[in-house]
């Protein structure tokens, strides 16, 4: 890896930040100063080699990948710094000589939580791999004051924080003063001789704010820009000057309020004006920006599409669609179709859900109160692409209404997600399954037209920060059995197979997986003042809250294997901890019930003597990018059980294998790909599968024959219906259920019950052979080289941006 100043010296260079950066006497450094100070360390290495990468990227006049996304989930950036510099060792050996450990200190720095779940750290984990593979590339997002809310629990139920995670600044940003640009909203539109000039009403100014985003054995970078609201300085000074200071800032604020909070995925329709205000502000500044380096380098727009590829994470950013053709069309006087032709060389984009409710549309009023231009432009593009359609298809007008980019069936919306597909010339879903999805369900209409701009990208994750860095013991086995290079070269733990008679070797890998637990152990004593017992397998459902997802289900579970533990106490059960963790959206109120339920059902089965140590459930509070570092490595069981058919990938299936657990899980999303990679017999699928799913709501699902047919299930609803879990208040759960039971289970959980159950059985069986079970551990570990965030950019890369990487 990189070569790296002795300890000595960076010892001395320690004391240097000390004294004449963070200012304090070095022999009074308290913890907080000497994490600054190794930071800034990082932090001037990492601001050389952007430097020199700006000035090779300039000069190669490169082209870059931009990638735009409303959610980057990048956590702590001290460690992974460290190590992509080749500083971890030394820097260890310098904080042990001052008696603290590497821990302690990275453990100080507040996550950056600036993403929602799977769609912001994809993000992030894909920043790393650009950098890693040397493409230059840029990612642009906004600054969120407060990220993902900080959740605390009270008596069982969720209480959302603030999560200010600006408080005292941040050491990895790297403020830009200079490059501001002007965004425009609302006013009105005048045309003259078929030119469209836009008279805005209002004015922000978006500041970029830097983060260097360092690539691993290698000295590219790629950089995170993310913008900043600023009011325009001249905001209300007459308010100002008249001494009514309240006025001014409140008008200040209603300016800046457009980079201050991350929305949760489940927003209700309050607050969704400013919600459409950030991702145009961000798309804006983020358009005029790549426009600026581009004329810096050529002469003028026409060879845009040659020089940057611009993909849309989602919806998010579609309107940066619009933005450019009106950059084009109108303030550069581009012929209309010059300007559509370009956009559609340069725009490609990803979808991250079916979901219903989460594909974005715009209120058309709202939409033309605050972007009226832009609305004129989506309204331009809609008709030409459905004269298209219909010479395609005479006749056919439900074909047409389908395809529109407006929804007329009640009030007009805008489909952000037609708008996307007409302007891309790739569009891509997550998983073999998703993209196929895809294609047969919400896009089928445009895959008959343009059945070559759809493909299939599997997601990824970065090895770096999920093995390397959260799991020092396997890194330290794999490095000795198969050299460092698998950071690299992910597909390298293939070669694990030719270890699993390795006696030695699998005895270190449950070494290593016993230490993972004992650490998970004491964070969960830490934060939740419950013991629990590292023999004990650790089954671990960590992911967002959500009704999808099925964290219920693990609950029906948890309830059954109580009650049988209860009626026959002296059977050879498998100590079990079920350990869950995950923030529900504020206002999805359903979602946080059911964290409520998990502690209700934990409180009663951990404190009844009768249970004692065969079964322990825990709720670990504050799910992030941190909190996941420590959970991931000490999991048994991965829990991945969502409805067949609804979770687009998932990535915490991929971290949890790669990191030695077993899945248990339906046949949905990556699940179908990781059971490829690691055999069938080492991962436990169960369930209806999707066009099982399809047939059965077709036939007519029916749960309630569910719960009268199966004596086991109908227990399990039944007690926690009626309160037994919930003394205080015994109806706290009946609606729950009831949803369930009589309001149609969208989800299908009590279809899948019995099924699920019954794997479960079959997961104790493995576990009370621990040498079974190790081996089909180090199998998954052995599988899971494609699911190397590197290979998936690699395609991105090659398939859809046709950018190369630079690997000098
Ligand atoms: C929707 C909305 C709607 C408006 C308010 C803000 C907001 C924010 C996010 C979303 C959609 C979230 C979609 C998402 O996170 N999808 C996840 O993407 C992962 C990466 O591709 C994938 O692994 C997960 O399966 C998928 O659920």
């Amino acid at each position: 890896m990189n070569a790296s100043p002795p300890p000595a010296s960076l010892s001395q260079l320690v004391d240097d930040h000390l004294l004449h950066t963070i200012g304090v006497e070095p022999r009074r450094a308290t913890p907080v100063d000497l994490v600054q100070a190794v930071s800034h360390i990082a932090r001037a290495e990492l601001s050389e080699r952007w430097v020199q990468n700006q000035e090779q990227e300039r000069n190669g006049k490169a082209r870059r990948v931009v990638y735009l996304s409303m959610e980057f989930l990048m956590g702590r950036t001290l460690c992974n710094a460290l190590a992509a510099l080749g500083l971890t060792q030394e820097t260890a050996t310098v904080l042990m000589q001052r008696a603290k450990s590497m821990e302690d200190i990275a453990s100080l720095e507040l996550d950056a939580a600036l993403g929602n779940g799977g769609l912001g750290r994809l993000a992030s984990c894909f920043l790393d791999s650009m950098a890693t593979l040397g493409l230059p590339s840029f990612g642009y997002g906004i600054r969120y004051e407060y990220g993902m809310f900080a959740q605390h629990i009270l008596n069982g139920c969720q209480m959302e924080n603030p999560d200010s995670w600006l408080k005292d600044g941040t050491i990895w940003e790297f403020p830009r003063p200079h490059i501001a640009y002007p965004v425009r909203f609302g006013g009105w539109v005048t045309h003259e001789n078929d030119v469209a000039r836009w008279a805005p009403a209002g004015e922000v100014t978006a500041k970029a704010y830097d983060m260097v985003i360092p690539g691993h054995g290698t000295d590219k970078v790629s950089t995170l820009r993310l913008w900043k609201a600023v009011a325009p300085d001249l905001i209300d000074l007459r308010a100002f000057n008249l001494g009514d200071y309240g006025r001014a800032a409140s008008t200040k604020n209603e300016y800046e309020n457009i980079s201050w909070v991350l929305y949760p995925n489940d927003s209700t329709p309050a607050g969704r004006e400013l919600r459409l205000k950030q991702e145009y502000f961000f798309v804006s500044a983020s358009i005029q920006d790549l426009i600026h380096r581009h004329l810096e380098e050529h002469p003028g727009l026409e060879n845009l599409a040659e020089h940057v590829a611009i993909h849309l994470n989602d919806t998010h950013p579609a309107i940066a669609v619009a933005e450019l053709m009106r950059i084009l069309h109108d303030d550069r006087a581009m012929p209309w179709n010059k300007a559509w032709n370009l956009c559609k060389a340069v725009f490609s984009y990803t979808n991250h859900t079916l979901m219903p409710e989460a594909l974005e549309t715009w209120d058309v009023a709202l939409m033309q109160s605050v972007l009226p231009r832009h609305m004129e432009i989506i309204f331009r593009i809609n008709k030409e692409f459905l004269d298209y359609a219909a010479r395609l298809r005479p006749n056919d007008k439900p074909f047409i209404q389908r395809l529109s980019l407006i929804d007329d069936s009640g009030e007009r919306r805008v489909r952000m997600a037609h708008l996307s597909v007409v302007a891309s010339h790739h569009i891509n879903g997550v998983s073999a399954l998703h993209s196929e999805l895809l294609t047969t369900t919400v896009f089928a209409d445009f895959a008959a037209i343009w059945p070559e701009r759809f493909t299939n990208v599997t997601n990824g994750i970065t090895p770096r920060r999920w093995l390397a860095q959260a799991n020092h013991g396997l890194a330290e086995l794999l490095d000795e059995t198969l050299g460092q290079t698998w950071r690299l070269h992910l597909e390298e733990l293939q070669r694990l197979h030719n270890h699993l008679a390795d006696i030695d070797f699998v005895r270190r890998f449950m070494t290593v997986k016993r230490a993972n637990k004992a650490r998970l152990a004491q964070h969960i004593a830490h934060t939740t003042g419950i013991e629990v017992n590292p023999e004990s397998m650790f089954d671990v459902h960590v992911k967002r809250i959500h009704e999808y997802k099925r964290q219920l289900l693990n609950v029906l579970h948890v309830v059954t294997r109580y009650q049988a533990i209860l009626a026959d106490p002296k059977a050879d059960w498998v100590p079990r901890t079920v350990i869950f963790a995950g923030k529900a959206a504020s206002s999805y109120q359903t979602a946080k019930s059911i964290i409520r339920l998990i502690h209700d059902i934990g409180t009663t089965i951990n404190n009844d003597p009768r249970v004692g140590d065969r079964l322990k459930v825990v709720f670990v509070p504050n799910y992030g990018v941190s909190v996941a570092e420590i959970i991931l490595p000490g999991a048994d069981l991965s829990e991945q059980i969502s409805t067949a058919g609804t979770e687009a990938s998932g990535t915490g299936n991929m971290k949890l294998a790669l990191n030695g657990a077993l899945t248990i899980g339906t046949d949905d999303g990556a699940n179908i790909e990781i059971r490829q990679n690691v055999g069938d017999e080492n991962i436990f699928i169960f369930g209806l599968k999707t066009p099982e799913v399809r047939a059965l709501r077709i036939a007519g699902y029916h749960p309630v024959d569910y719960y009268q047919q199966n004596p086991a299930l109908k227990a399990v609803l039944d007690a926690i219906a009626s309160g037994q879990f919930s003394p205080d208040e015994p109806d706290r759960y009946r609606g729950l259920v009831d949803t369930l039971v009589w309001q149609g289970d969208h989800y299908m959980l009590l279809a899948d019950y019995a099924s699920y159950v019954a794997m479960q059985t079959k997961v104790d069986e493995v576990y009370r052979q621990p040498e079974l079970w190790v081996n089909k551990a180090i199998r998954n570990v052995a599988g899971m080289g494609m699911f190397s965030s590197d290979r998936a950019i690699e395609e991105y890369a090659r398939r859809i941006w046709r950018v190369q990487p630079d690997l000098r």
